[in-house]
């Protein structure tokens, strides 16, 4: 996969060199390439904003820089550009794991009160343009949300994670996990400050013990994601579930 990232501070991304995401770049999984909007623009100041038309306050990004840049990353007809910004529609898992299954992505991130809107209308003639939210609440900029995605996005793909069951059971993935978050893990020792493990996560009962999970699952989403329980199709529950 290949990731384009437009940003007036590319220092924001450092991270991408570290951890899983570094491997999957140093191994040739993915491509990331990140770019300043400024060497995009062509004035002594390198200008990116301007006030709002109509009025209001702060300051809005100018649409020349981001036309030339997205000229120039674009390439090939294959790339989808997210726009990260609090006024788009919600990311969740399987916005990740579609996202995943795309070639390249490229991502502007906005700053100040956002770009003008002009850039995402031009680009959406050439290419799919999906504004997107991570949360409901407001960041400085898409820099942050963009690093959030790309890791949500980038550890899906094959050879990326190590164990190639963990994605799967993951909270929220599809193929069971869907409006469900996971429930309690254990490790040894067995016995710590007097606090046991569940004695059934030591029985070797591979079918009791996933049961027990999916309990613990459901009970954990009913207690901490209510609004999960409520958008839970009665279909995807089975008759144990219905127990729970
Ligand atoms: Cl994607 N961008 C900004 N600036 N703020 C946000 C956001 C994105 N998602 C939630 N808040």
């Amino acid at each position: 996969m290949r990731i384009d990232i437009i940003s007036i501070f590319p220092d924001y991304f450092a991270p991408l060199d570290l951890s899983l995401i570094g491997r999957a770049r140093t191994s040739g999984l993915l491509d990331v390439h990140v770019h300043d909007l400024r060497s995009w623009t062509h004035d002594r100041h390198n200008t990116v904003d301007d006030t709002p038309y109509g009025g209001g306050p702060g300051m809005v990004m100018k649409p020349e820089p981001w036309g030339e840049a997205l000229d120039s990353v674009i390439g090939d007809a294959s790339a989808r550009l997210i726009l990260p910004t609090p006024s788009g529609r919600p990311f969740r898992q399987a916005d990740a794991e579609r996202l995943a299954g795309e070639g390249h992505l490229v991502f502007g991130c906005g700053r100040y009160e956002g770009i003008d809107s002009r850039v995402a209308q031009d680009a959406a003639a050439r290419m799919p343009v999906e504004e997107i939210s991570i949360g409901d609440y407001v960041l400085n900029g898409g820099e942050s949300a963009t690093l959030v995605m790309v890791e949500a996005i980038t550890r899906l793909l094959p050879g990326v994670l190590g164990n190639k069951e963990s994605a799967v059971q993951d909270s929220f993935a599809s193929g069971g996990m869907e409006n469900l978050v996971e429930g309690p893990v254990y490790t040894k020792p067995a016995t710590w400050r007097g606090h046991e493990v569940p004695p059934i996560l030591l029985s070797g009962n591979h079918g009791a013990v996933d049961r027990w999970r999916r309990d613990q699952a459901l009970r954990k989403t009913a207690r901490n994601r209510p609004d999960l329980v409520a958008a839970m199709p009665e279909e995807g529950l089975d008759r144990r579930d219905r127990e729970v």
